[in-house]
């Protein structure tokens, strides 16, 4: 079947019908969503006002003082259970988000499997969320600290993981003893729906079992900005997640400090691998594929920038030329594609944009065009290898696109200082079998990324190291390690056991 007459709109209703959402929820609404797969309408979606996002911000808080009294192992309870519902959806939901964002089957299963694996890492965290005990200078007395739940979390998510990201933050909030308020992008709603869903199946089984959880523990708001806003300017929202891009965190930041408020940014990044001249050709040539190509360059972690050492460059150079023509690009829902659409005709006009500039910069483009395959509105491209001469204009920006800028170095010192040299800092990547390059790489004076790697691409985390970068790609961490911490408020606690009231510092107050 040709992608021009692929019926997408009645295979969403049958797959959401599966997941358990009402057919009323995506049809005869405002919002209209349509698939970068046949660029066709799939829903209509009613959606929130700002009275609307106010009330539910209010029951959620509500919520949120009634989920603190539950222990934490047991909230880890509801996050098991939502893991088995997503285990059991994986097929249909997977799908589901290939359609609503383009992605390629296995990466549509991938991203599935990414909230299957932090609901496992949030269910052991659920007996793990320790505080200290510290030494204190005065006898008959004992330090402690302990983490307490923090209120109602904010989660604002991008359409390029339009289900993870949620599930990074929701599946700690809730073991951590909060509550959820969650605005997906306006692009991808209806996997929002069915994540709903599957959290009302796990919320029900739970409740069933004996468990005891409040109404309004996960709220899902559809809408665009304004609503966007209300969770931003909440009094009763004391952290915000947001993913998306720097511009939004620019507007988002301010807002948030202005009210004291926590924020997890995860905004742009302009990721880069340099590639060394010890660095095995093969697998750098397949690390290189996937982190530019795949998902159609639009992860946070897309490798952007590509700096090749130039005792190798007319070697691995133009094999990368031969792979960006013979990559498969075409209809994500079909097994062999590796490359499929654009999220929209916005995304490809950036695009084209883009590669203007890097033209006028001296930029020696291969691919890059559009595919045509009969779908006026779905917007296919060939992914762009761009050999530029230095790192200027475009290089220095994030487009969400499958452009990969390719540079010649000399120098280690060089590159490294280059590498750094742009205003994002989320991920990054080395290949190299040179011992010192690769420490350099990891050290202090190495990568400043929030993730640096050795031989694999800047792009494909797990969930059990925490995720985010430094600079204008916001400072924020989500998922893995100890980002759990910014979900809940630290005490320190003194207690005296004895009789007297010995002071700190030695400090005498006799009365
Ligand atoms: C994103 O693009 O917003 O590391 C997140 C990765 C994925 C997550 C990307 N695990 O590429």
């Amino acid at each position: 079947m040709t992608i021009a007459t692929l019926d997408l709109a009645a295979e969403t209703k049958k797959l959401l019908s599966e997941l358990g959402v009402d057919a009323d929820h995506y049809t005869g609404g405002t919002l209209r969503v349509t698939s970068p797969v046949t660029g066709k309408e799939i829903g209509r979606l009613k959606e929130h006002s700002v009275a609307d996002a106010k009330k539910a911000i209010d029951e959620a808080h509500n919520a949120f003082a009634a989920w603190r009294a539950v222990p934490a192992p047991k909230r880890g309870e509801l996050v098991r259970l939502l893991g088995e519902e997503l285990r059991a959806a994986k097929p249909a939901l997977g799908r589901l988000v290939s359609i609503e964002v383009g992605k390629i089957t296995s990466e549509g299963l991938g991203e599935v499997q990414e909230m299957i694996d932090i609901c496992d890492f949030a269910v052991g965290l659920s007996r793990q969320l320790y505080g200290l005990t510290i030494a204190t200078e005065r006898s008959e007395h004992r330090m402690m600290e302990s983490w307490h739940p923090l209120g109602v979390v904010g989660i604002i998510s991008a359409f390029n993981f339009p289900v993870a990201v949620w599930s990074w933050n929701a599946a700690l909030a809730l073991v951590c003893g909060n509550s959820t308020v969650w605005k997906p992008s306006e692009k991808t709603p209806l996997t929002a729906l069915a994540v709903q869903a599957l959290f009302e199946k796990a919320l029900k089984r739970f409740v069933a079992e004996g468990g005891q959880a409040p109404a309004n523990l996960s709220t899902l708001l559809i809408g665009g900005r304004a609503v966007g806003e209300v969770l931003v300017d909440h009094p009763k929202v004391p952290l915000v997640s947001a993913t998306g891009s720097t511009a939004m965190g620019r507007a988002v930041g301010p807002r948030l400090s202005q009210r004291f408020a926590r924020a997890i940014l995860e905004l742009g990044g302009n990721n880069a691998a340099i590639i060394c001249p010890t660095a095995d050709l093969d697998l750098t040539l397949r690390g290189v594929a996937f982190s530019a190509m795949g998902t159609a360059g639009q992860r946070c972690t897309t490798l952007r920038r590509l700096f090749v050492h130039e005792s190798i460059y007319d070697k691995l150079v133009p094999r990368l030329q031969k792979a960006y023509g013979s990559v498969t690009i075409g209809n994500p829902l079909e097994n062999g594609t590796l490359v499929g659409p654009l999220v929209d005709k916005a995304a490809f006009d950036k695009m084209q944009s883009a590669l203007s500039e890097a033209k006028s910069a001296g930029g020696k483009i291969t691919g890059g065009e559009r595919v045509e395959n009969g779908a006026a509105d779905a917007f296919y491209v060939r992914p762009a290898l761009v050999e530029m001469p230095s790192q200027t204009g475009p290089v220095e920006q994030e487009t969400f696109a499958p452009i990969l800028y390719v540079l010649k170095y000399t120098d280690f010192d060089d590159v490294l200082e280059l590498h750094n040299a742009v205003p994002q800092g989320l991920s990054s990547s080395i290949f190299t079998n040179d011992m010192r390059e690769a420490e350099t790489f990891v050290s202090a004076r190495g990568s400043d990324c929030g993730i640096a790697n050795v031989n694999l691409g800047p792009s494909g985390a797990e969930i059990g190291g925490a995720f985010g970068g430094e600079k204008e790609t916001g400072g924020g961490r989500e998922s893995g390690s100890d980002a759990w911490k910014a979900y809940m408020r630290r005490t320190t606690n003194t207690i005296n056991y004895g009789k007297t009231l010995p002071l700190a510092q030695g400090v005498k107050f006799d009365v």
